[in-house]
């Protein structure tokens, strides 16, 4: 059929963007709530030490003065201690506790202790980094949070000096940084950005975290106004959920390794859901690879105002795809187990 031909060949040409392989490394940007999740903290790891990533900044939604200090001290220890840190406003000394299931630890705030080198250059503690040579560009103490910049000054200033349409943004957490992006300028988002990756929502359709656990309105202002600026790729709580990783890193890693010491003191040993690593690693491999397939060829994910999501299947818009995975979340798990240890094995081999 005539109208069908037409829509496989718009998909196909469309497709490009998202399926296109990458030869260099692929420029990203992460938009974190490294604070709750210790996951975001294994999604930092494999975007500091993959080969095929230039890390350009990390952007953080969520306002405690630990965060940016232990995103500082991971990048750091990873020799990328000059990545850009941008953090929302205003800034509290909050450390989080898992007052819901009282299973889980508190690990930003230790990462930023342990793992930060003072204010004055030197080893604040019997810390375990001192395998790299890089030290933080936000060190502790916690005021030092403050100088980390503001998100949207970041993200214009990054795409700005970026080559048009080469930039990845991932966004594993909140969506603050991003509307007030999208407020500022569509325009560089439009010219700069190859691509959105998202950790939200549920696919094909229902109610996740991080769209309704912060603010929904700013979750469906992102995600139903960028349609059209570029493609969009949506990674769902029942993808991640299933995988579990960190064993080995937690096992077999080096002790030294502060995402390792942020497992344990996160989870006391059992693996965790592998929500923001899997979107980190889709966005950093650029297309879908081994791991994952496409759950979809036509519509577009929509927003609830209620942080709810359902995915419309309009045949006119073909530059959205929810992620499935292509394999058992065993397998999944194993290949993130081994990229934590590749990436934490790789300090101080000249990375
Ligand atoms: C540097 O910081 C450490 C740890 O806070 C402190 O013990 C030491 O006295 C400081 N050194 C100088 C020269 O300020
Ligand atoms: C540092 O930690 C190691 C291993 O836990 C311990 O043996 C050593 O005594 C500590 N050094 C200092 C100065 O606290
Ligand atoms: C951006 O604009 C939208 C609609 O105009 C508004 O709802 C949203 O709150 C704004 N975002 C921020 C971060 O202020
Ligand atoms: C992994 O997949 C198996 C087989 O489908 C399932 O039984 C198991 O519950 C899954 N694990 C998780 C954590 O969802
Ligand atoms: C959220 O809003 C949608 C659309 O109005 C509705 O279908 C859904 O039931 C709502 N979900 C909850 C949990 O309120
Ligand atoms: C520059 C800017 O608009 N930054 C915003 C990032 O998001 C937080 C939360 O909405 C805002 O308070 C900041 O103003």
């Amino acid at each position: 059929m005539r109208s069908a031909q037409l829509l496989r060949s718009a998909v196909h040409l469309l497709a490009v963007p998202i399926a296109a392989c990458a030869t260099a490394a692929r420029n990203l940007i992460t938009d974190t709530d490294i604070f709750s999740d210790v996951d975001d903290a294994g999604a930092l790891l494999l975007a500091a030490t993959s080969p095929n990533v230039n890390l350009l900044a990390v952007n953080i939604n969520v306002g405690s003065t630990y965060s940016p200090l232990a995103a500082s001290a991971i990048l750091a220890h990873y020799g990328k201690g000059d990545v850009p840190i941008g953090i929302v406003r205003p800034l509290a000394d909050s450390s989080f506790f898992d007052t819901y299931a009282y299973e889980l630890g508190e690990y930003a705030s230790k990462v930023a202790y342990h793992f930060g080198a003072s204010a004055n250059g030197s080893s604040i503690s019997n810390h375990t980094s001192s395998s790299s040579s890089h030290q933080p560009l936000l060190p502790w103490p916690p005021s030092n949070a403050e100088k980390a910049a503001d998100p949207v000054s970041l993200y214009r200033s990054t795409l700005s000096a970026a080559a048009d349409n080469s930039v990845t943004i991932a966004s594993i957490g909140f969506f603050e940084n991003l509307s007030a992006l999208l407020n500022s300028t569509a325009d560089l988002i439009r010219r700069k950005v190859e691509r959105l990756v998202v950790m939200g929502g549920m696919y094909p359709a229902g109610r996740e975290f991080n769209f309704f656990g912060d603010d929904p309105a700013l979750a469906a202002h992102v995600v139903n106004s960028w349609r059209g600026l570029t493609p969009m790729v949506f990674s769902g709580g029942e993808l991640g959920g299933s995988v579990l990783s960190g064993t080995r890193l937690m096992v077999e890693g080096p002790a030294t390794d502060p995402v390792r010491q942020a497992y344990l003191w996160y989870t006391y040993g059992a693996p965790r859901p592998s929500w923001d690593p899997l979107t980190v690693l889709f966005a950093m491999d650029g297309g879908v690879g081994e791991l994952f397939e496409y759950g979809n060829e036509i519509g577009y994910n929509h927003v609830f105002a209620n942080g709810s999501n359902a995915w419309m299947y309009d045949e006119a818009v073909t530059d959205q795809r929810f992620l499935k995975l292509r394999v058992s979340n065993e397998t999944a798990a194993a290949e993130l187990d081994r990229l934590f240890l590749v990436g934490a094995n790789s300090v101080g081999k000249g990375l």
